[in-house]
């Protein structure tokens, strides 16, 4: 079934989020990981979240209506190196205040580059995560980039290090989108 998504909102303050019981699904990941296009292939549209080669521009918490039942919620990506001091600073603020402060964050889609190695601040994330307040999915993106064996070898690696077995995804192929619509509507319709 294709998801009905629609952009609802952006939002520069953790505070005004909306306070609906709607469940939240959020995607973090470093800049340029392929998180906007991740989100374009699930929800089947070409230009929902806006792509681009130049990374770091989203720096707002962005909203999308899912099914009129669920959101998504697209975090700004860090890590963009050119980035100031202050916004690098203002954009920890954003993403913390949000990820402490949302009642109805049921899961987190954490994005991770298959050719690279995590960098500090994906560890940081991944720490977080792994305090163990939300639900969370490890995903490997540019699945297409990586032969297959190359590509079980990095997800082997994923799994001995953080105990949770990523799923391998590309948007450009569209591998791993049933297997993470499942996590999802998993999470979605059975939220803790
Ligand atoms: N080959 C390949 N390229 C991708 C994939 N996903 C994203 N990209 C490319 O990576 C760059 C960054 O993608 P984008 O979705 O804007 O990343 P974001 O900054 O995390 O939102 C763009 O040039 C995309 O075309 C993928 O699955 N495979
Ligand atoms: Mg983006």
């Amino acid at each position: 079934m294709p998801l009905n998504a629609v952009f609802y909102r952006s939002y520069a303050d953790a505070r005004k989020i909306p306070s609906d019981n709607r469940s939240q699904i959020a995607f973090a990941g470093r800049s340029n990981v392929g998180k906007s296009s991740l989100l374009n292939r699930i929800v089947g549209q070409k230009r929902l979240a806006k792509t681009s080669k130049t990374p770091g521009r989203t720096r707002l918490l962005n909203f999308f209506l899912i099914n009129d039942k669920y959101y998504f919620v697209d975090l700004p990506g860090y890590g963009y190196a050119k980035a100031s001091e202050s916004d690098k600073r203002q954009w920890g603020k954003l993403v913390n205040d949000y990820l402490e402060g949302s009642e109805s964050l049921k899961g987190l889609c954490f994005l991770l580059d298959c050719r690279r190695d995590p960098n500090e601040d994906d560890l940081t994330m991944l720490e977080w995560l792994q305090s163990g307040k939300i639900n969370f999915v490890i995903v490997l993106t540019k699945a297409d980039k990586l032969s297959r064996s190359n590509l079980m070898k990095k997800s082997r690696e994923i799994e001995k290090i953080f105990d949770v077995k990523p799923i391998p995804f590309s948007s450009v192929s569209g591998i791993g989108k049933k297997e993470l619509m499942r996590w999802i509507e998993g999470v979605v319709s059975n939220p803790v």
